[in-house]
């Protein structure tokens, strides 16, 4: 049996693969636009999943996200480490290393790691971390071991990426609130859309935004947050409706700091895989100006991920 065979990976039942010809964009995104969260997945034969993963995903690879990136106008990637490669950073620093120095990463980190891997992952295009707390994806971590973690990573320049879920934030609250670095959010702190967005629980993530200049939002994700679901064929309009007022709001409160990005190949779907060139046309919906869409795009994660052409 040849190596690339004991590594076959059999999906998580239900698994949906990503969808394979994505439509065509009709909004135009400016030169320069940054898709600045999607992931590589292995292949699992090159790159094998993390024994401690909580998915097995379908294979994502690197040309293909380049392939995507191309379809859809984009000319840049940040290519966020996937739960399902754990601290093994190997698939996405390889796909930076083959990006002609157009992807930056963001990569998992573990105390156990020493300083002297962070400077050829820097030189690779790693620029952050990131701390997951959303608990079907990872086991806990310890905050002293992310601090530790931070005060390392902080000397590179890097910043740090979290993901967690709305409900969570004010137990996290002073944890976050105490990290020196900028911090970039994922997905709004995923927002339960279902509640106004006027009502307690997005304010707090305004008041987080707003009293704390060093955190950015990815306004990104409408299909995993969605309850009225995709649109309807040819009704682009109506796509992901739900989720609108929260995005715009935080493009219109912070359009200086917030990013926006493909999440391909969109992990953990249940129920339905989007059609990427219809999530693009979603940003004119949340970004109504071209000069909010160019930050967003363009200015806003080449200050961050490339500040030497910002
Ligand atoms: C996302 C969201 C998810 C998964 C991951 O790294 C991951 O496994 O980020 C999710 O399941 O909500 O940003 O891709």
């Amino acid at each position: 049996m040849t190596n690339a065979a004991l590594m076959e990976f059999q999906k998580t039942p239900g698994w949906l693969d990503w969808y394979p010809g994505p439509s065509r964009p009709r909004f135009k995104v400016p030169p320069g636009a940054v898709d600045a969260h999607c992931h590589v997945f292995g292949p699992g034969a090159e790159f094998p999943y993390a024994p401690e993963r909580k998915y097995t995903p379908c294979d994502a690879s690197k040309q293909q996200l380049f392939a995507l990136r191309d379809h859809l106008g984009f000319a840049r990637n940040v290519i966020v480490q996937a739960t399902c490669h754990g601290a093994d950073n190997r698939a996405m620093i390889d796909a930076l290393l083959h990006s002609d120095g157009k992807a930056r990463g963001i990569a998992t980190v573990k105390r156990s790691g020493s300083d002297a891997e962070l400077r050829p992952m820097h030189d690779a295009g790693v620029r952050g971390v990131r701390f997951n707390f959303v608990k079907r994806l990872v086991d806990f971590t310890p905050r002293e071991e992310l601090i530790e973690i931070t005060g390392r990573i902080e000397k590179l320049g890097w910043h740090v990426v979290i993901y967690f879920e709305a409900v969570d934030l004010p137990e996290l609250w002073d944890f976050f609130t105490s990290l020196p670095t900028t911090v970039v959010v994922d997905h709004m702190g995923r927002p339960d859309v279902s509640k106004p967005v006027d009502g307690p629980e997005f304010e707090l993530f305004v008041k987080f935004m707003r009293d704390h200049p060093n955190v950015w939002s990815k306004v990104s994700c409408p299909e995993r947050l969605s309850i009225a679901g995709p649109p309807a064929l040819n009704a682009e309009q109506n796509a992901y409706r739900d989720v609108v007022p929260f995005a715009r709001r935080i493009v219109e409160t912070f359009p200086d700091r917030v990013l926006w990005g493909t999440d391909w190949p969109h992990p953990n779907l249940k129920n339905h895989m989007p059609d990427d060139g219809l999530l693009v046309d979603f940003i004119p919906h949340i970004a109504t100006t071209s000069e909010l869409q160019h930050k967003l795009l363009v200015d806003n994660p080449m200050r961050l991920y490339w500040p030497e052409h910002s």
